[in-house]
């Protein structure tokens, strides 16, 4: 069988006029960038890696050593290639400047270092969430407000998963096409064309230690999930929660399910819990892109116009017939 390679897979992109000569260098680098966190995540005790860094990021989170790596390596990697005019990270309070002495290009990247961060030093797999924008600002320093452009712009997005393997998933608005690196040659090969969720689900994710903090229509979906067959929706649920969301969405990605992050009494006064511009808004994309559904409850996730860079939403989102109802429970109350 014929091994295609994402390099490969970007050009034919290209040559199909679906994403620009810059737009596949950006994703080449991120797919670097990936690359070399992944190493060092897969190292963990042997490259003293894990544990706490000492310091909070600006959500005010205690920062794990590979969150702090992870950010650096997303960084470095991106700054000088010449394709980007801005980069905003989970990470850092505000927008990060591509340095004097590189040339700048027109994208905004945007990304999630290192997700489910307090999972590394249980071995448990985590992930990295970017997203990519257009730059409206033309020559000047991009600001803060450049960003702040709902899910519907992003003319691509993806995830690394780091798990038993180490995955890369992306879309540029042409379906969800998954990737496996192969550790000895280096390189991510193409092996999920056209990922695709499918409408209805018996599999659903959420945080349960939150029950008491749910709204009422959560409350609802999630107790006539567990009456099972002989309740209103007739069938047996299975749970499963990583508590990583890259993990969970793809999970999701492959073989269906509903994740919920959704609105609750603990996290309402932040706006929810998951971040729109690193998170809500990239899985959005990939999710949707694979005919699933991705929504706060009450709005689609990616009409949400962002008035923050940290900004933190309620998600829902996976098999499509199972978001509508949860939506329709939010409408009806
Ligand atoms: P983490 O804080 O470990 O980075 O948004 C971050 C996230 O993990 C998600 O990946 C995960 O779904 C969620 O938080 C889990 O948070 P709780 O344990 O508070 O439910």
């Amino acid at each position: 069988m014929r091994r295609v390679t994402l390099t490969q897979f970007l050009i034919e992109q290209q040559r199909a006029g679906r994403i620009s000569p810059d737009l596949r260098l950006l994703i080449e680098v991120v797919a670097r960038a990936v690359k070399a966190i992944s190493v060092n995540v897969s190292k963990g005790a042997l490259a003293g890696v894990l544990g706490e860094a000492g310091t909070d990021n600006v959500q005010g989170e205690a920062q794990k050593k590979l969150d702090v790596i992870a950010n650096e390596i997303l960084l470095q990697a991106n700054e000088w290639g010449g394709h980007l005019a801005a980069m905003a990270s989970e990470e850092v309070e505000t927008v990060h400047q591509i340095p004097f002495d590189y040339p700048k290009g027109g994208f905004l990247l945007l990304f999630d270092p290192l997700d489910g961060s307090s999972n590394i030093d249980v071995n448990i797999s985590v992930g990295t969430i970017f997203s990519v924008l257009r730059n409206p600002a033309g020559g000047s320093e991009p600001t803060e407000a450049n960003f702040l452009q709902p899910g519907s712009e992003q003319v691509a997005a993806g995830y690394a998963v780091y798990g038993p393997f180490t995955q890369l998933v992306l879309t540029v608005g042409n379906g969800v096409h998954g990737f496996t690196l192969d550790r000895e040659m280096g390189s991510f090969v193409y092996t999920q064309p056209f990922m695709t969720i499918p409408v209805d689900t018996q599999e659903f994710a959420i945080n349960a230690s939150n029950a008491r903090f749910w709204e009422q229509p959560v409350k609802r979906y999630v107790d006539e999930m567990q009456a099972g067959k002989g309740g209103p929706l007739g069938k047996d649920y299975n749970m499963r929660w990583v508590a990583s969301m890259v993990a969970d969405v793809h999970r999701i990605l492959t073989r269906g399910g509903i994740f919920m992050y959704p609105m609750d009494e603990k996290c309402r006064a932040k706006g929810g819990k998951l971040r729109l511009m690193y998170e809500a808004n990239p899985m959005a994309m990939l999710v949707e892109q694979a005919g699933g559904a991705a929504s706060t409850g009450r709005e689609r996730i990616m009409d949400l116009k962002p008035t923050e860079l940290h900004q933190r939403v309620p998600v829902i989102l996976g098999s499509k017939n199972e978001v509508e109802r949860v939506v329709s429970y939010h409408l009806e109350g």
